[in-house]
């Protein structure tokens, strides 16, 4: 049987017209990468309506992978997320940690949880197609933060299921207005996205194990 892969981007927020991740994500709906169908979903900048539009996605693609994206204005490099943490601050219209305040996302739940897609594999892939990424530490405490948190959770009883998530720069369009920010083309932050679907492509296609990350 097919796997099936859910590739998530966010709304415009913070006054953008405007997200990449969207961008990105569209690109992709109903093609085939390595193997995989793959399903894209547009989530809202919320974290309870976010939270319910994931869970329906999840509900209709019943994924075997899901990889989210989001925009991080200001990350020079597409950054793939080593971890999602238990904590949330929605005032935030910015999605870089380190603000006061927070809650969890979710009472009683773990503090949180290493992403499951192969962060190396990845990191030499885009190496390969001379696309700058990196390995980030911080998902921030925003709606990203949370999507990816409560991607990990749900799938919890599931730990070789590949979950995770990348955040995106500036696209090169939105830079005209972000003068001294780091921005790249859609086009090129396509093509790693691309190439990292087509990773978690490959462990879908082995026989299940813990994916190294
Ligand atoms: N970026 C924000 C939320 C939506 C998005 O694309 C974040 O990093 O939390």
């Amino acid at each position: 049987m097919t796997a099936t892969i859910l590739l998530t981007g966010f709304m415009p927020f913070g006054g953008e017209r405007t997200n990449p991740s969207w961008q990105v994500a569209a690109k992709f709906d109903r093609t085939t990468i390595g193997g995989a169908a793959v399903r894209a979903w547009e989530l809202p900048v919320n974290l309870k309506r976010a939270g319910q539009a994931l869970a329906g996605a999840i509900q209709m693609a019943q994924p075997d992978a899901i990889l989210g994206l989001g925009q991080a204005g200001g990350r020079t490099a597409l950054s793939i997320e080593q971890v999602a943490i238990n904590l949330v601050d929605q005032r935030r219209t910015r999605e870089a940690g380190g603000a006061v305040g927070g809650k969890p996302i979710i009472a009683d739940a773990p503090d949180a949880y290493f992403t499951r897609i192969p962060v190396a594999a990845i990191l030499r892939a885009l190496a390969r197609k001379e696309i700058p990424a990196e390995r980030s530490l911080s998902a921030g405490i925003f709606i990203c933060n949370a999507a990816m948190y409560l991607a990990l959770h749900t799938t919890r009883a599931d730990p070789a299921m590949p979950v995770g998530f990348i955040h995106l720069p500036y696209a090169a369009a939105q830079a005209v207005r972000h003068r001294t920010a780091p921005s790249m083309s859609v086009e090129m932050m396509a093509a790693g996205v691309e190439s990292a679907l087509g990773v978690i492509a490959r462990t879908l296609a082995r026989p299940r194990g813990r994916a190294a990350t």
